[in-house]
């Protein structure tokens, strides 16, 4: 193919709704030769300290505050000048430039979200640009920091029952996941998972309980204690062909955070406060019981020494992931491997807030044996830039959502596309 011109011609972003009904930036990247690329940003609901801060207006009289008026017009001034007439192959050099002008460790000058959207639509662009698709050009681009071959598709996690600050029922844990074995084809896994949901729904149905559902199209019922709520998925399952153990396994994402407080953890499970190490007690008592294979944020993001003791204590049957803990930060990866506080690292692109440093935390974690799971946020929108990125990269998993819900499943059918496109012959 004829070089075609990959100069950027022009970057404009605009205020687009995500799918919690707030503000979120979209950035669109035209080149010269008229090839473009769009993408928007996610933002999470729980989010973690340590992440790089998203500009929003906190003008209360547009979108409660929410508006991301100011992010934009920082992609449509600041960035645009600088970065027009760049070649938009050069990822590192874009995204060094991005960092350059905002000039601070957490991006709270331009805005995580207005830098992302611009390092994402730029790749998208250049993708478009060499006519590959954009998982092909993301895992060329990976290969200096980790030579990777594509050959599966990342087994996904499933969040059936939404807790937390994703629900509007009364349960403390934010995520109920359930996640089929790593040697089922995608699109099997895709099936159990949709199955088990509506699996789930049926007996929530029969319970009397809530089964309309949270920011991440889980279900968010009421329920006596987070133990009745993997009581529910472990049912699930039994209702379905699927056998718990072999084909389909379940996992936590605690999100513990929320429920932390000055002296303790605060659980309904448990009357009172519960200390670091009562809460791994009770952890260790729901695996003994449902057999878990990961367990997220289990813990505050700054409760270092609880981190460690849980890994020290299962970290070689279960996965423990870091997730505020680690905000997909490198500083903080390299700790966490030095502490031994983890054995999974839950990667967003919106934590660190652009591509090439994401690339480099998944770089650090893959050399280190350290497990990777590319997430969403419990605000999406359709896009569907880390289905691409996940199986670019090979990560070992990957978090989207319920099998359910449109910005969900446009990362579910995406990563279909590129099953067909990478693995069934004739596709
Ligand atoms: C999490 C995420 C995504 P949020 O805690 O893992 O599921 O939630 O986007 O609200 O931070
Ligand atoms: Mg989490």
């Amino acid at each position: 193919m004829a070089d075609v011109n990959t100069t950027i011609y022009s970057v404009t972003a605009r205020e687009i709704l995500d799918s919690r009904g707030d503000p979120t930036v979209e950035t669109t990247v035209i080149l010269n030769s008229g090839y473009r690329g769009t993408d928007s940003v996610p933002a999470g609901t729980s989010m973690g300290k340590y992440e790089s801060v998203e500009l929003r207006d906190h003008d209360e009289k547009r979108y409660g505050g929410m508006g991301v008026l100011r992010a934009v017009q920082n992609v449509n001034t600041t960035i645009a000048s600088k970065i027009r007439g760049m070649d938009a192959l050069r990822q590192s050099d874009i995204d060094k430039t991005l960092l350059e002008l905002d000039g601070t460790n957490d991006k709270h000058v331009l805005g995580s979200n207005s830098i992302l959207s611009v390092s994402l639509a730029t790749a998208r662009a250049a993708a478009n640009a060499r006519r590959e698709p954009l998982y092909r050009y993301l895992n060329a681009m990976f290969q200096p920091y980790v030579p990777t071959q594509m050959t599966r598709i990342p087994t996904p996690t499933f969040n059936i029952i939404n807790g937390g600050k994703h629900g509007a029922g009364n349960l403390d844990f934010q995520e109920f996941h359930i996640i089929p074995a790593s040697n089922k084809r995608f699109p099997e896994a895709l099936r159990i998972g949709a199955e088990v949901y509506s699996a789930v729904k049926q007996i929530l149905k029969y319970r009397n309980a809530i089964y309309s559902v949270g920011y991440e199209g889980g279900f968010a019922p009421n329920l006596f204690t987070n133990m009745d709520a993997i009581a529910v998925l472990s049912e699930g399952i039994r209702n379905t062909p699927y056998r718990h153990g072999l084909d389909v396994f379940l996992g936590l994402d605690l999100a513990a955070n929320s429920f932390h407080k000055e002296h303790g953890y605060q659980i309904k499970d448990k009357p009172g406060l519960l200390s670091g190490k009562d809460l791994i007690r009770y952890l260790l008592e729901i695996h003994k019981t449902y057999r878990l294979l990961t367990i997220e944020d289990a813990f505050d993001e700054d409760d270092w020494e609880s981190w460690t003791q849980l890994t020290h204590d299962i970290g070689s049957e279960v996965l423990i992931v870091g997730d505020d803990l680690l905000a997909t930060n490198p500083e903080r990866l390299r700790r966490a491997i030095q502490e031994k506080a983890c054995s999974a690292i839950l990667c967003k692109p919106n934590q660190i807030g652009s591509l090439s440093e994401f690339l480099e935390v998944v770089a650090i974690a893959k050399k280190h044996d350290i497990k990777t799971i590319v997430s969403h946020r419990s605000g999406e929108t359709n896009d569907a830039f880390i289905a691409d990125l996940a199986v670019a990269l090979q990560s070992d998993y990957v978090k989207f959502g319920a099998p359910a819900r449109g910005e969900r499943v446009a990362k579910y059918n995406r990563l279909l596309h590129i099953d067909a496109e990478l693995f069934t012959r004739n596709s």
